[in-house]
């Protein structure tokens, strides 16, 4: 009985911290510009990634999107769109 309870606690626990986990992941989808292959998808994800809470990227030269889930205590959509910038791609604002 005891052993059962304790799973149980556990198994709250961990859904609690699924949640609390989910909860801090904001997406997002930038339009991009200037990205002409795979070489340049690959470049924008790279530098993405290098960031510190950046969780996913998806960047599509035929699109010209880039979507990304982040912690948005860890980086900003700001510091995001520099970097795209840095790395020689145009991040078109959503007017
Ligand atoms: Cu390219």
């Amino acid at each position: 009985m005891i052993r059962y309870l304790l799973l149980v606690g556990c198994d709250i626990n961990t859904t609690f911290k699924w949640l609390l986990e989910a909860k801090m992941i904001e997406s997002a989808s930038l339009t991009v510009t200037g990205m002409k292959c795979g070489g340049c998808e690959n470049n924008v994800s790279a530098k993405l990634m290098n960031l510190g809470g950046v969780k996913t990227v998806s960047a599509s030269s035929k699109d010209n999107s880039v979507k990304i889930e982040f912690d948005p205590n860890k980086t900003s959509l700001e510091t995001i769109s520099e970097t795209i910038a840095e790395a020689g791609y145009k991040v078109v604002e959503d007017i």
